[in-house]
């Protein structure tokens, strides 16, 4: 059955250290309500984000694990992406 939690991720790329290379900022909310935020940041600025700040917990198999930081990692890279 499908839950009735609904689930939002916000992705914003703003470059908040001012050192040319943008930080992604993913938000969590349900039903409307920030869960947590991470930022997401390429620390050796060749192009592809690299580094998840804090622990995440995305893919279902509790706690934290490197597989998390890639699901995390791989969205916020299709997401650079985009040219809007
Ligand atoms: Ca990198
Ligand atoms: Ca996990």
């Amino acid at each position: 059955m499908p839950s009735k939690t609904k689930t939002e991720i916000r992705l914003s790329a703003q470059d908040f250290t001012g050192d040319g290379t943008p930080e992604v900022v993913v938000e969590f909310y349900k039903n409307g309500e920030m869960e947590y935020a991470l930022s997401v940041s390429d620390t050796n600025k060749d192009g592809k984000f690299d580094t998840v700040s804090g622990e995440v917990d995305v893919d279902g198999k509790p706690g934290h694990q490197k597989r998390d930081d890639a699901v995390v990692i791989a969205l916020v890279r299709a997401f650079m992406k985009f040219k809007l």
